[in-house]
């Protein structure tokens, strides 16, 4: 039989929902799209910015609970610390570095979807905290839950920075119900809820006066002008940020200036955009306590503990299976 090479022009994930999302009504992108190396670096600008309270918050919650947080993870002995979203992974190194000190038998498995982030913080854990075993793995959420299937160890599993806010409900109780069927017994997950607030509190924290946020949300459009050979004219699109305190959901829009079209040369297509309509990209949930216990139940997982920052309202909450 004769050999056949078939050569596969494959759409990648990045083209179909830019396809789908921007011929939709109302439009709109993914924020998994914010983050590529420029994107990484605006988001650890944000971080270290004192209106995005959420950095401070968890924090001190890590810094003032890490004992008892390393007393609850050493319970059984070994285990693998597996962190979903670990970006520049500062704050788990505060629970890192106690367990370096304490000489903690753990591996840590940073999941990202920026290759960029990870290798960067692998690089600065060799560095700064050279007995402790990292195992990275690059992907999506989704992703990742293979990787932690195929784990043999006790598995904690951290999901810090209010990672879970990035998901609408759905999606965040279908993420939850996997992780927790994923999960034995004696299997932990340690989550960081952003709390409902002063709503001002909030706006101040997703629209800086230095535009940093904006930056960050525009980044998606000039993700698709790089990558998919675009046009976007970025000064013609406005960062808007609403947020409703009724459901608890912050969400960033990218809101058309004037009457435009764009071309997007990779999709063959051609966009456009009435004044003043909008990009749907990111949603960034705030909780309170029935949504988080509605969560857990919807999940099928117990909490067991939570550590609270007082001054800003921020939990970080433990659940078992
Ligand atoms: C990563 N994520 C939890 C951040 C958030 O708060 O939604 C991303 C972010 N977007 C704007 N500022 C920060």
């Amino acid at each position: 039989m004769q050999d056949t090479k078939t050569t596969l022009t494959s759409t990648s994930e990045f083209e179909k929902e830019v396809y789908t999302g921007l011929t939709d009504y109302p439009k709109h992108l993914s924020s998994k799209y914010f983050y590529d190396k420029k994107g990484d670096k605006l988001f650890q600008d944000i971080m270290a910015m004192p209106t995005y309270y959420l950095t401070d918050c968890e924090y001190e919650i890590l810094e003032d609970n890490k004992e008892e947080i390393t007393n609850l993870f050493t319970e059984f002995g070994a285990f693998d610390l597996i962190e979903l979203g670990a970006g520049d992974g500062k704050k788990t190194k505060i629970l890192l570095k106690e367990f370096s000190d304490k000489n903690v038998d753990f591996t840590y498995v940073p999941i990202d979807i920026s290759d960029n982030a990870l290798n960067q913080l692998h690089n600065s854990i060799e560095k700064e905290l050279p007995k402790i075993k990292v195992q990275p793995f690059q992907g999506t959420y989704f992703e990742a839950l293979e990787d932690i299937n195929s784990r043999k160890n006790r598995k904690i599993i951290l999901f810090l920075g209010s990672n879970i806010g990035n998901l609408e409900h759905d999606q965040a109780k279908g993420f939850m119900k996997k992780i927790q069927e994923l999960m034995e017994p004696e299997d932990l997950l340690f989550m960081g809820f952003d709390q409902k607030k002063n709503p001002q509190t909030i706006l101040d924290a997703y629209n800086d006066k230095e535009g940093v946020t904006a930056a960050f949300n525009k980044n998606v459009l000039a993700r698709i002008n790089t990558e998919l050979n675009a046009n976007f004219n970025l000064e013609q699109f406005l960062h808007w940020e609403v947020y409703n305190p009724e459901t608890g959901s912050a969400k960033s829009y990218l809101v058309s200036k004037i009457e435009q079209k764009v071309r997007i040369e990779a999709l063959d297509l051609n966009i456009t955009f009435k004044p003043w309509e909008t990009i749907h990209t990111e949603i960034s949930q705030k909780y309170d306590d029935e949504i988080i216990n509605w969560l857990a139940k919807e999940s099928g997982l117990e909490m067991t503990t939570a550590y609270q920052s007082l001054a800003y309202g921020y939990k970080n909450c433990v659940f078992k299976k």
